[in-house]
């Protein structure tokens, strides 16, 4: 039996703000459990599940804006929940960590939700107030900082990121759910403040404010948040890390003839086999081969953490803008494992319903352009990644072959163009010859691949 679930009566608010989706479909929640956030300009508010179910279906976005009776999701009611409850009790400890400290500043409704009023005594917001004195504050300068509206964090966190001049998009989130938190925040500026030194002196000349109307009729169209975040990450990327790009070409006739024939069978169980799941396989095993490529830098600059676990990220591009969610476990996944996980991430990427936590924890990054075309191209470094592989389309081509009989030694080869950037302060272009060396013999060998 499905249920819309509806947003409450939240007193003399309407059209609100959604700044946080705390739920997917096909998610199992019970009363109390947190679905989405909303956030005015005093104050934000969690609405809380009024009963038990199965998600079956969102019918809210985060940036949407409702009013008491919007329809927030259909719930698959369990027998026991179809039955009539009670209203929720508000439960102060979901909203963050410190949830003494945040009950001070927690109003509980009677209606279940759970609402924390900007200028309450949230005593989180005190240390902010010794930490930054009237004189400090007034010099940060905020101007500049994009919206951070459709961030997850509180209004205590909201205000002590704008004092210090923090933009909350470029911070990760440890809370429940990636909610940022006040120490996230410190952390941020901890590392910020340690690794300044690396961008200092770059003395950039600013950008020039243009009229171009002058030279004729334009358009003008706001950059949407995700450009806005990939954007600044981009350019930290580009101008902070030492990058040189290696490019080689692999000889994947027969691993395509493999992929055509497994192509159906793939189907049959819902997934579409594409080069780019061959590639991961070969990645993870090269990544094996030379653990430097499955490595970070640390914030001082002076160890090399090597990682011993698999995670890879795969840019995807979405109407909105590039986004790399990250497949988890990579080297404990089949081909066909591999290729439902590429499908199930690439789709929620579109859909814009990728969290927080599927873009983290990241080792080394795929970004293929093969499905649309080129020959190469150099790849920015996701860091704190150290090196990222670009794909772009295979193409026949005439490949010598002295093996060959006959006086033509000439055969026409399917050869896949890779361009390997990678942080040259971390891997030598001997290493990333090596790298792309080895994962161009794995993919022109598809048994070596299964080993
Ligand atoms: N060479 C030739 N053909 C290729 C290929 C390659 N390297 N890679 C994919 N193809 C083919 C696929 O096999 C598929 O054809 P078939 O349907 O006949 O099998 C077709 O191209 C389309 O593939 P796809 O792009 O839908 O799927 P994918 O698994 O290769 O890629 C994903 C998935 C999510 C990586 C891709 O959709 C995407 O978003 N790519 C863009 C990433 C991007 O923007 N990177 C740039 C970052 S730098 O700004």
């Amino acid at each position: 039996m499905l249920e819309k679930i509806l947003v409450p009566d939240i007193g003399d608010y309407s059209n609100v703000e959604i700044i946080g989706i705390a739920v997917n479909v096909g998610d199992t929640i019970k009363p109390e459990d947190e679905l989405i956030t909303l956030e005015t300009d005093k104050a934000t508010m969690e609405i809380p599940a009024p009963r038990a179910g199965k998600v079956a279906e969102l019918l809210v976005k985060v940036g949407d804006k409702v009013s008491k009776g919007s329809a927030i999701l259909m719930l698959e009611l369990t027998d026991a929940a179809a039955k009539p409850q009670a209203a929720p009790v508000a439960n102060p400890t979901t909203t963050n960590a410190m949830p003494q400290q945040v009950s001070s500043s927690v109003a509980e409704r009677r209606d279940g939700l759970v609402e924390r009023r900007v200028g309450a005594p949230d005593t989180r917001e005190n240390p902010v107030e010794r930490r930054v004195g009237p004189a400090e504050r007034r010099q940060v300068n905020t101007a500049n900082l994009p919206s951070q509206h459709n961030v997850y964090a509180g209004p205590g966190v909201r205000r002590f990121a704008r004092q210090l001049g923090v933009d909350l998009n470029q911070v990760s989130g440890s809370g429940r759910k990636s909610r940022i938190l006040e120490d996230d925040v410190q952390d941020y500026v901890r590392d910020a403040l340690s690794n300044g030194p690396q961008t200092s002196g770059l003395n950039i000349t600013p950008a020039q404010e243009i009229d171009f109307t002058k030279f004729g009729a334009i358009t003008v169209q706001p950059m949407n948040r995700i450009q806005k975040i990939s954007g600044a990450f981009l350019h930290r990327n580009w101008v902070t890390i030492p990058h040189v790009t290696q490019f080689d070409e692999a000889n994947i006739s027969e691993l395509e003839a493999f992929r055509q024939g497994q192509k159906d069978v793939a189907e049959k169980q819902g997934v579409k086999l594409t080069p780019i799941v061959f590639i991961m396989k070969a990645v993870v095993a090269a990544l094996k081969q030379f653990p430097k490529f499955n490595a970070s830098l640390s914030a001082n600059g002076e160890e090399l953490i090597l990682k011993q676990y698999f995670h890879i990220g795969v840019a995807v591009d979405t109407p909105n803008g590039l986004v790399v969610p990250v497949i988890r476990d990579a080297d404990k996944k089949g081909l066909f494992e591999l290729a439902a996980d590429l499908g199930t991430v690439s789709k929620k990427a579109r859909e814009g319903k990728l969290s927080g936590a599927d873009m983290q924890g990241g080792c080394f990054t795929i970004s293929s352009l093969g499905g649309i075309g080129g020959t190469a191209f150099t790849p920015i470094i996701n860091a704190p990644e150290v090196a990222i592989l670009g794909v772009s389309k295979a193409q026949q081509k005439l490949i010598f072959d002295a093996n060959l009989s006959g006086e033509n030694k000439f055969a026409a080869q399917l050869m896949l163009p890779l361009s390997l950037s990678y942080d040259h302060r971390v891997i030598d272009g001997a290493d990333a010859a090596r790298f792309t060396a080895f994962l161009v013999t794995l993919l022109a060998d598809i048994r070596r691949l299964l080993l």
